[in-house]
């Protein structure tokens, strides 16, 4: 018999969302796939970089992951226990396309084509990312997204992908946190292809939004009644101090790290100050790219999981600003602040300074070092706090009139966290990656409790 949540769900009830609420959880294809050569896949960055020695902190890879590859079928039926109305997955482009010019895989396509019947058969809407990461290496080798060939051959698999899925795929996330594909792949070097080149960063940063935009028209082409719209991981931004120089650096780190995105993509451009420091790193900017990155769209996806503390710091890189970790916070076990009252506030912001027609949190999770306990159950108080926090933030956001439609938790499941390895886990369900058993937590069951699903 499954053990009952033990939290109560406090004055927080599903139909506080209203009917028509979007209910999810997130995950990502390296992440959980596995099936690293099935079909005629070939290698993405990731693949490439696992084998760096030191790259992944265990020195593990993706090659299985939580074989969801095999196994998406029991981890679907997990999603419609749950109670969820909605799962946001990601395409492996190197699934799709084994060579620049190649005719598309179809096998690879078919992989997909099953996942998203497998969904709809279980009352779960697809939302697809397009681009989580995963680049196939065969670009990278010919320079990746500093290379503009790189934007067209995206939208050629865009195109591809949304022709075959878009007669049962509405929802399009074109791509999931452009900042992490820029800064974290190609300035610190934590992500592939580990670069650590500033104006490569920032040519990347370009290129990735550029394609976005110019997908956003094939979307809308391929797929009638397309909802199209991009991830990004926007942060509060506070100072470390009252001092003016410390305020004056959370304008210019604000500037980057969510305005360089939204201002960009709702039509302003990019933001002066950011673009007048990087100086002769600036990207190469083409006449027409930032009317294309600015393409109208039918939502944002906003992934929030903390905010940033920042201070003057005149050696720190072009923004000038350094991220300070304040005693004294709560935190997870992955050192990130826990903040929910900083999600109304993002939330809040991004509805006033940018009005977008609708808002979803595409993902919010928290990673603790689980306990799997003598009976095999896995008591993550903390997280199941943390969602249940993280939700009152959303239906405040909601209260105070923001147009937030949907939640997405990441994770359904614990993963490979990218240069964490499987050290570190998200997951709403335990998964034992010795025997590929999954679990599902106290978050889990308070998460299927509060939807009304079905153990
Ligand atoms: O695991 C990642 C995910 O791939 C992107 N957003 C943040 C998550 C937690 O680090």
């Amino acid at each position: 018999m499954t053990k009952q949540p033990s939290a109560p769900h406090g004055s927080l009830s599903r139909a506080d969302f209203g009917a028509d609420f979007v209910w999810g959880c997130s995950t990502s294809a390296f992440q959980i796939e596995g099936g690293a050569s099935a079909d005629g896949r070939v290698p993405s960055i990731w693949d490439t970089f696992c084998q760096q020695r030191g790259a992944i902190r265990d020195g593990s890879d993706g090659s299985v992951a939580c074989d969801h590859f095999n196994r998406w079928p029991e981890d679907m039926d997990l999603g419609r226990s749950l109670g969820l109305n909605a799962y946001r997955f990601s395409i492996s482009w190197p699934r799709i396309f084994s060579a620049r010019g190649a005719a598309p895989n179809e096998a690879g396509l078919d992989f997909y084509s099953r996942l998203v019947d497998g969904m709809l058969a279980r009352g779960l809407v697809p939302w697809v990312t397009l681009y989580h990461w995963d680049l196939p290496q065969y670009l990278q080798d010919a320079g990746g997204w500093t290379n503009r060939d790189t934007v067209a051959a995206f939208v050629e698999y865009v195109d591809v992908v949304t022709r075959r899925l878009g007669d049962r795929v509405k929802h399009w996330i074109t791509h999931n946190e452009p900042w992490c594909t820029a800064i974290h792949g190609n300035l610190d070097g934590m992500h592939a292809p580990g670069l650590k080149s500033l104006p490569t960063a920032l040519q990347v940063c370009h290129h990735v939004l550029l394609s976005h935009g110019l997908s956003v028209p094939v979307i809308r082409a391929n797929v009638p009644g397309a909802a199209v719209g991009i991830a990004l991981s926007l942060h509060p931004i506070m100072a470390a101090s009252d001092s003016a120089a410390d305020q004056q650096a959370v304008a210019r780190h604000d500037a980057f790290r969510n305005r360089w995105f939204l201002d960009a993509l709702y039509g302003r451009g990019y933001p002066v100050e950011p673009l007048q420091m990087m100086g002769a790193d600036a990207p190469i900017i083409a006449p027409g790219d930032l009317a294309a990155i600015a393409a109208p769209t039918d939502f944002l996806g906003v992934n929030y999981y903390f905010p940033e503390v920042v201070k003057d710091d005149a050696n720190a890189g072009f923004l000038r600003t350094s991220v300070v970790l304040p005693e004294g916070r709560e935190r997870t076990d992955f050192g990130w602040e826990v903040a929910p009252e900083g999600l109304t506030a993002l939330l809040a912001r991004i509805a006033r300074d940018y009005a977008p027609p609708d808002m979803y949190v595409t993902e919010n999770g928290s990673c603790y070092d689980d306990v799997v306990g003598e009976d095999g159950s896995i008591d993550d108080g903390k997280r199941r706090d943390y969602l249940v926090r993280h939700l009152a933030a959303v239906r405040q956001a909601r209260d105070d009139g923001v147009p937030v439609k949907g939640y997405f938790a990441w994770s359904l499941l614990d993963n490979f966290e990218w240069s964490e390895g499987y050290l570190r886990r998200f997951g709403i369900a335990y998964v034992d990656f010795v025997t590929q058993k999954r679990t599902l937590k106290a978050s889990g069951q308070w998460y299927r409790a509060f939807l009304g699903g079905q153990a």
